[in-house]
């Protein structure tokens, strides 16, 4: 095939993938926090296996309270920790722990539990 042909292809080829990245492919990451009556921004994270939802979004300045419900004894879950918040609680089996934090400045920000194998983000805009 000469060069040009062949460039045309691959230029062709290039604009399908990126159609079909832009249309089906790219969706807005997390999931946004709720503003409630008493001006928090809260959302409910699942503990079982990971933290579901993993990827929370907040508005910076507001008070946000993250509602940590544990759903299983595995000692890895055992504990949360926001390093950058300086943070952390232990999260007892079945009870719903709220970690409360002020988000000042824009950013991703990472959760973890203690050995840092279960991650989630706080994504703060
Ligand atoms: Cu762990």
């Amino acid at each position: 095939m000469p060069l040009d042909k062949l460039l045309v292809t691959l230029g062709g080829l290039g604009a399908i993938a990126l159609i079909v990245w832009f249309f089906w492919l790219w969706k807005k990451e997390g999931v946004a926090a709720a503003l409630t009556s008493s001006g928090y921004q809260e959302a409910l994270i699942l503990v079982k296996g990971g933290y579901t939802p993993d990827v929370i979004v907040v508005q910076r300045g507001r008070p946000v309270r993250l509602n940590f419900r544990r759903e299983e004894t595995a000692a890895c879950s055992e504990m949360v920790i926001f390093g950058d918040f300086d943070k952390s609680a232990k999260l007892p089996t079945g009870e719903t722990v709220p970690i409360e934090l002020l988000p000042d400045k824009p950013g991703e920000y990472e959760f973890a539990c203690q050995m840092g194998i279960f991650r989630g983000r706080l994504i703060v805009e």
